[in-house]
């Protein structure tokens, strides 16, 4: 599971206004819209209330990461809810947003993030909220994904979440994964569920037959330069980008990446 860097969040406050023109010129719609319709929340119910949220930083395993929690809040903030990064971490963090008045708290350790309603008990995880937020822009970007061959690369939560609503829409999913257990069962789960998909084995070979890919990979460069044209369209959870740097510019308008912002976007949706 891949560790935000300090580096990867520092730019994501500062940047929500352009992050925003771009997505809106990719998807047609804002992170806002994105994140309530992954949620399939009532944009206009919501934007009425003007919840209080707090974000509790977080000290066990490899401890905080400078400027995540303010980077979560800036995205909360950008998206008009009343949002508070708590001055204590941990369990009294849990306190002081309570005491504060929260009604969702955001905290993340080095294996879980998630959001969670203090009123309902409502939960969402960011993995799972990441896939659901990026296919739901996916969608938006493919005008449908209706009969679309699928490439998900990756089957961990981001890629499993993916794959799932990729299959609802009527995507045809084939899953790549470097391990190929997890993609047998990733695979295996959507059949359960009567979705068709396929396990791919040789990532070269999945990618020469795809345009529409999701990397929900940890891996850098796991799409090399020969397999991106004007045609395919990339969906790129995993951090880092598997896009080499090179390409990036040349292929921005098709390619939907960022480190945090559809996640906590679509996590606080799922909650309220
Ligand atoms: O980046 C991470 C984990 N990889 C979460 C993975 C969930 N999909 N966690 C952030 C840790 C933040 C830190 N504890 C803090 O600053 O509070």
């Amino acid at each position: 599971m891949t560790r935000l860097k300090a580096d990867d969040i520092s730019k994501v406050v500062a940047g929500l206004t352009q992050y925003d023109v771009e997505l809106i010129s990719k998807t047609g719609c804002s992170l806002k819209a994105i994140a309530a319709r992954a949620a399939q929340r009532d944009l206009d119910h919501i934007s009425a209330s003007r919840l209080k949220i707090a974000v509790i930083p977080v000290t066990s395993g490899q401890g905080i990461i400078g400027g995540f929690t303010a980077a979560v809040a800036g995205i909360l903030d950008y998206l008009g809810f009343d949002t508070f990064i708590t001055q204590n971490s941990d369990v009294a963090g849990i306190a002081e947003a309570i005491h504060g008045g929260a009604e969702v708290v955001f905290a993340a350790d080095d294996h879980k993030f998630i959001a969670f309603n203090l009123r309902t008990g409502a939960i969402a995880d960011n993995g799972a909220a990441t896939g659901q937020g990026y296919i739901t822009a996916l969608n938006q970007m493919c005008c449908g994904l209706t009969e679309k061959p699928v490439l998900v690369i990756g089957a961990g939560p981001v890629g499993r979440s993916a794959a799932g609503l990729v299959a609802k829409l009527g995507g045809l999913v084939s899953v790549y994964d470097i391990d190929v257990t997890a993609s047998r069962a990733l695979v295996d789960e959507l059949r359960k569920q009567g979705q068709p998909a396929k396990v791919e084995t040789d990532l070269d070979y999945a990618l020469s037959r795809h345009q529409v890919i999701v990397d929900a990979s940890p891996a850098e460069a796991v799409i090399p330069p020969r397999h991106i044209t004007e045609r395919t369209i990339i969906a790129a959870p995993g951090v880092p980008l598997g896009v080499p740097p090179e390409q990036r510019g040349k292929h921005s308008a098709r390619i939907l990446h960022d480190p945090l912002q559809i996640g906590v976007a679509t996590m606080c949706f799922l909650v309220i």
